[in-house]
């Protein structure tokens, strides 16, 4: 198997790891925002050229400092032609794999290649004069870490621990151990020092760290007070006992003052739960008619819904931890009970098995390491349970397990969630007393998210920093097996299909490099493909996150809202499952990131979301593949994640 290299802005970097353009962002920056020109800055070349290099490769060079986490580039100039230079820095990619001395670079720098900077050749040019004059000494290198406080103010403290929290836990982990981003602990950001972590934060890197102040999140005292904090020691994160939680539970409605059947006449069940991500407001819309039916306040950063067995309420999860119930049935959708069981959060399931419909819930932690099951109809707190263990691979213990993908299994009164750290698949048997973890299956570390396969019994997860997917039994609660896919697999909840030549298979996109692959997953009627790589579609598709489809589709749906390159982030892509090939590409909007998709309920219509302050669901035929509808309005404020109640209570992708 071949895999495409990680990226990094202006470097070729040892072991960096990807962190969602996204990750805790809000709204996604574009790279219109990410790029200011530079050539403007001075007609100076080597005042243009070290602007270019402050905002390109100052995260990963230095000039005459040492090796950053890319080569030290004082000389470069003596050490390469000019020729050789330009080249390289217009096409790194291909010359790592097409020069000589390319290949031996990236052989040198553990296989990461440096990232192309999309740079003119005047550009390329000042850069290079400046390189040059630092290295003979006619200009000193700026040391970058001016702005960055030697030390942080109580207020500045309190000020950089919640931009941790809202912008950076996500991917680096409460206690910056890394996951989907690197590990950031002093250690390793006090040897990147100052000067590269401002950069950093101010620019980003391709394949995922967001440009904080480029994008204008993040100002720039922010950006020198977080490189400065991140140099220093975590604070203990709070601790969220029972009786924390019990205390943050407020039953709006009770259960008797609630309809005892449908008050609409409309099509509830295909409904559309719409998460309004920076708004903290989720969005109930008619499928059938598309009319807004109703906004929710649901706080902060809300990230995903589930709906409960019977598809009558929505459960859904904030970054905070908050969780929301909302009832289907009124004639408006109404809030109808609130509680807070983690500080962190993404996940959260119903009880689906016959005879525990809408009884309980389970909501996974990111921050403190815990799950926490619920009353299904009240939201009020049951039982909360530590997940801490030791890393399936080193033995080692681990103080932060997240819980990240949760599903619910429709054929046994069990749980299963993705313990992202240790490795382990637990499951959670809600039919017994206190709801305990009854089985922790080992299987590769970084598990992030997934989903069933098309007879509900396999659970399909990626390990996405170990570029594998991980197949568990859940009716047998054991590992079957775990294979390589590409560059950070990330399938969302994936999807299901017949293919015309190796029967039922599933699929995911990659964060990492442009590829979708299709692994047979029918051990049945097709135990020779049986989880295995059937298919390898390469695509200028790299920073895909979601495929989605419908059994009355003839297509896989996917997305790239990470790409690096501005125009892609707009594109979705869709798969031709009779073809075994990509059908074709298309931009969605103009501006915005398309993201996430979602049928209606018999698979005839596709819904996207354009990711932007004045956000869009733009509604697709399915059988055409072409542009139905857009639902616009002042209250679509970032649209990302899009539920159908009847797909979402059956597990239909
Ligand atoms: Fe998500 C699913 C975690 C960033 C939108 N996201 C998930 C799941 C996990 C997860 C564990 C699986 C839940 C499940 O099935 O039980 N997401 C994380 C992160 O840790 C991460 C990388 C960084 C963070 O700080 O949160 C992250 N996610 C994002 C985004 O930036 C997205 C695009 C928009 C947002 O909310 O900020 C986003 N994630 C989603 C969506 C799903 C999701 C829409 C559900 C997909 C589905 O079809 O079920």
């Amino acid at each position: 198997m071949t895999t495409t290299p990680r990226f990094v802005r202006g470097a070729i970097v040892l072991g960096a790891s990807v962190a969602l353009a996204a990750c805790g962002g809000g709204e996604p920056a574009t790279q219109e925002q990410e790029a200011p020109a530079a050539t403007a800055v001075s007609e100076n070349p080597v005042s243009a050229g070290q602007a270019i290099f402050e905002r390109t490769c100052f995260a990963c060079h230095t000039i005459g400092e040492g090796p950053r986490i890319g080569p030290d580039l004082k000389d470069v100039h003596k050490r390469r032609d000019r020729d050789w230079l330009v080249r390289w820095i217009k096409d790194p990619i291909g010359m790592s794999q097409t020069d000589s001395i390319g290949r031996a670079l990236l052989a040198e720098w553990n296989n990461v290649p440096m990232a192309p900077q999309f740079l003119s050749d005047e550009e390329i040019d000042q850069v290079l004069e400046y390189i040059i004059a630092v290295s003979e000494g006619t200009v000193q290198m700026a040391s970058g870490d001016a702005g960055v406080p030697e030390e942080l103010t109580p207020e500045q403290f309190e000020q950089a621990k919640e931009i941790y929290f809202n912008r950076c836990a996500g991917c680096h982990g409460t206690l910056r151990a890394g996951a989907t981003g690197p590990n950031i602990q002093p250690e390793r950001t006090r040897q990147i020092g100052s000067a590269a972590l401002k950069a950093t934060l101010t620019h980003g890197l391709p394949g995922g760290m967001p440009a904080w102040g480029d994008a204008g999140i993040l100002t720039e005292d922010e950006i020198g007070i977080m490189a400065r904090y991140v140099q220093m020691d975590p604070p203990p994160p709070p601790a969220r006992p029972m009786a924390v939680i019990r205390n943050s539970w407020n039953l709006m409605v009770p259960v008797e003052e609630r309809p005892t059947r449908p008050e609409t006449d409309r099509n509830w069940e295909n409904y559309f739960g719409v998460v309004l991500r920076d708004a903290g407001e989720v969005a109930i819309i008619d499928g059938d008619t598309k009319e807004l039916l109703s906004i929710i306040e649901t706080g902060f950063a809300v990230h995903i819904l589930r709906s409960s067995s019977t598809g009558r309420y929505f459960y859904a999860v904030g970054r905070d931890g908050k969780v929301s119930l909302i009832d289907l049935w009124p004639e408006t959708p109404q809030l109808v009970a609130q509680v807070q069981g983690c500080s962190d959060a993404r996940s959260v399931d119903a009880s689906k098995f016959e005879g525990y419909e809408d009884r309980y819930l389970i909501e996974g932690c990111y921050w403190p390491p815990q799950y926490v099951v619920y009353d299904g109809l009240t939201l009020e707190p049951l039982a909360v349970h530590d997940v801490t263990g030791k890393a399936v691979d080193t033995g080692e213990k681990l103080d932060e397990v997240r819980v990240a993908a949760i599903v619910a299994s429709h054929f046994d009164p069990v749980w299963v969630l993705g313990l992202k750290e240790s490795g382990h698949v637990g499951i959670v048997d809600y039919s017994k007393p206190n709801f305990p973890i009854v089985a922790k299956i080992p299987t590769e570390r970084f598990l992030h998210d997934g989903g069933w396969d098309h007879t509900g019994r396999y659970f399909m997860i990626a390990a996405n920093q170990r570029d594998k997917m991980v197949v568990v039994d859940v009716q047998e609660q054991k590992l079957v097996t775990m294979f390589e896919t590409g560059r950070i697999p990330h399938p969302g909840r994936g999807a299901n299909w017949q293919d015309p030549e190796y029967g039922w298979v599933n699929g995911t996109t990659h964060i990492g490099q442009g590829r979708f692959v299709v692994y047979g997953a029918d051990p049945v009627g097709r135990p020779d493909v049986a989880w295995k790589v059937v298919r390898t579609i390469d695509f200028e598709g790299s920073g895909s996150l979601f495929v989605k489809t419908h059994p009355n589709s003839p297509w896989v749906w996917m997305d790239m809202p990470l790409n690096n390159d501005p125009k892609r982030t707009r594109q979705t892509c869709v798969y031709s499952k009779a073809k075994g090939e990509m059908e074709k590409c298309f931009t969605i909007g103009p501006r915005g990131t398309a993201v996430h998709f979602e049928y209606n309920r018999d698979g005839t219509e596709v819904w996207v979301s354009l990711w932007d302050k004045q956000g869009e669901i733009v509604i697709f035929d399915d059988r055409t593949l072409t542009e139905k509808e857009r639902i616009t309005g002042d209250w679509l404020v970032t649209p990302t994640g899009k539920f159908n109640v009847y797909n979402t209570s059956h597990d239909i992708y």
